[in-house]
């Protein structure tokens, strides 16, 4: 594997409208950003990644851009955002932003000529079909919900919009679009962005011709896998987007890609790829049901440990998965895969401890490092996100009761977890103290803070070295002091062992030993003979580790590390 500059830094996920607000009008922005930058610093992060802040009607919270040139004024300037790469610069800090280039938003000015002149030059630009009575181009089903076909205003067509009706999808068959978004790409980069991050990538190429395939709910639709399943010759585009933008800027890029094929991983990731890295999203999709998030299974630890190990494996050493516990379309990682009776501290690091020290590189989602939770909601009414509104119907329209839909995605059958799989769970304001609203913003937040903000929150757990954040801080410096964390090859150690998740990594002559007891009573481990002795870099308990045979407490998580001689 070729060295690369990224590959020892730690990415730091920002959701801008809930990070930190400047001006009271209750939603965060990008001086909020700027104010919070040695905050970031402290905790040692070097790459941020801002979900988008562009023009936008936000329909689905910024991924509808109508202006991909200018920053919406709910955010701030284009001056803010200058101001922000500078500032970030100054501290050795990279700044991505989202590109959003499979669909922009039906208010962007291509989609309104091509409104005005179906026929015309932005015509092309999207994929429109000659409206027939009764009968749509095709029948596949929208990520959020119902067909994604839309009259086109004004006009006898129809139009494509995989995403929401508000997301028209852009046709990158069409060289022209091509040479706009390499051209808007590189406009960015000249203004010194370290790069971006890439959104719902693997939507833009379609099987052509577009075509029907056989339904899978009551509904007459088919899930968008159908058609992805069949769609061959991404890599032509994604091969042109990389050496006409990112490759001459050296620029770091992580794909969010759900579904490559088998094999496909070294085009994507590998010394030349598409990207540099792509997010690892194995335990996040686990338990996924085509019938809809009410129908999803729920994820033991065990299967946890298998998802990564997979992972893991997968990506050897062809290049580095992003590792991810959670961001702005999931829950709150500590309140998914730990029951709400050992959310604490303790498991929470161990849940930080045993991502980072996997191979690849690690994400933190803003507010993770503090160990914020989900949401607890008590009734639909109460819910904003587009996505889990939609998964309410869909579990409605199958039959469940009210009461029924809403513990259903709440992943309740498995797990005592009272949060709701919504989107909204990782996206309620950053807890910075404990005034009110969490000293997000002096006005009214646009989204409920989480009510356990009076504990946790920055303000408390700067101040405390114990504290999840010191945790993340050390974790952090550590990936910093030791090459074997960030290129050390992964061996799993105990697969078959359901509370244990073990697993070594090696760099020629140093060697280090991840333990965590994933489980919520005592366990027994001993230590392999070549780590005895070994230093402890960092543990969630404060004890040694200088006997072999060891007792380990619930979600008890160590690392241990030693030179061979
Ligand atoms: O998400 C892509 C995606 O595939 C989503 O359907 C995701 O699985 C879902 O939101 C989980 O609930 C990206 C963005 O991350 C998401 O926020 C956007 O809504 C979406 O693209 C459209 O731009
Ligand atoms: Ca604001």
């Amino acid at each position: 594997m070729i060295k690369k500059w990224w590959h020892d830094k730690v990415a730091y996920q920002i959701y801008p409208k809930s990070f930190y607000d400047s001006n009271g009008d209750g939603i965060g922005d990008i001086p909020g950003i700027i104010s919070k930058l040695d905050y970031l610093k402290e905790l040692g992060v070097d790459i941020l990644w801002l979900s988008p802040c562009y023009r936008s009607p936000l329909a689905d919270q910024g991924y509808d851009i109508s202006d991909y040139y200018s920053i919406d004024p709910r955010f701030g300037t284009m001056a803010d955002m200058e101001r922000l790469i500078a500032e970030a610069k100054k501290r050795d800090m990279y700044i991505l932003m989202d590109l959003v280039v499979n669909h922009c938003s039906d208010e962007h000015e291509w989609f309104r000529k091509a409104c005005e002149d179906p026929d015309g030059k932005y015509g092309h630009y999207f994929y429109l079909r000659d409206k027939k009575e009764g009968e749509l181009p095709t029948n596949w089903r929208s990520y959020f919900g119902g067909p994604v076909w839309d009259d086109l205003p004004g006009t006898d067509k129809q139009y494509l919009h995989v995403f929401h009706k508000k997301q028209p999808d852009l046709n990158w068959e069409n060289p022209e679009l091509r040479e706009e978004v390499y051209k808007n790409i590189n406009w960015w980069l000249d203004k010194g962005l370290g790069g971006f991050r890439i959104d719902a990538i693997i939507n833009i190429k379609k099987a052509l011709p577009l075509r029907s395939y056989p339904a899978d709910r009551d509904d007459g639709l088919c899930s968008m896998q159908a058609m992805l399943k069949e769609a061959a010759g991404i890599g032509t585009f994604l091969s042109e987007l990389r050496d006409r933008t990112f490759k001459r800027y050296d620029a770091f890029t992580v794909g969010e890609v759900f579904n490559e094929k088998p094999g496909e991983l070294p085009d994507f990731i590998g010394d030349n790829g598409y990207f540099s890295s792509m997010f690892d999203f194995n335990e996040t999709i686990f338990g996924h049901s085509e019938k809809g998030w009410y129908d999803a299974s729920p994820i033991t630890p065990e299967d946890y440990k298998n998802c990564c190990f997979a992972s893991q494996e997968k990506a050897g050493n062809i290049g580095f998965l992003s590792n991810i516990i959670e961001n702005h379309d999931e829950p709150r990682g500590v309140s998914r895969y730990i029951p709400e009776s050992d959310r604490c501290d303790k498991s929470k690091k161990l849940l930080a401890a045993l991502n980072f020290m996997l191979r690849g590189l690690p994400f933190i989602y803003q507010g993770q490092e503090l160990g914020m939770e989900n949401l607890p909601i008590s009734s639909i009414d109460e819910v904003d996100d587009i996505s889990a509104r939609d998964e309410y119907r869909v579990a409605l329209d199958a039959g469940l009761s009210e009461e029924a839909a809403l513990k259903a995605l709440s992943h309740e059958v498995f797990w005592p977890c009272i949060t709701f799989k919504s989107r909204d769970n990782a996206r309620t304001p950053v807890q910075w103290d404990d005034s009110p609203q969490a000293g997000f913003t002096t006005g009214t937040p646009w989204i409920a803070v989480n009510p356990n903000y009076r504990e946790i929150n920055a303000k408390a757990e700067t101040a405390d070295p114990d504290s999840v954040f010191h945790y993340y801080k050390k974790l952090i410096a550590l990936r910093k002091a030791y090459p074997v964390i960030v290129y050390g090859r992964y061996e799993p150690l105990l697969e078959d062992n359901e509370e244990l998740f073990v697993y070594t990594r090696t760099l020629e002559k140093e060697k280090l030993l991840v333990v965590c007891s994933f489980c919520d009573h005592e366990t027994h481990f001993a230590i392999p003979a070549e780590f005895a002795g070994a230093a402890c870099l960092i543990s969630n308990r404060n004890r040694t580790y200088t006997d072999t045979e060891l007792t380990l407490e619930p979600y008890e998580a160590f690392v241990l590390y030693h030179q061979v001689k």
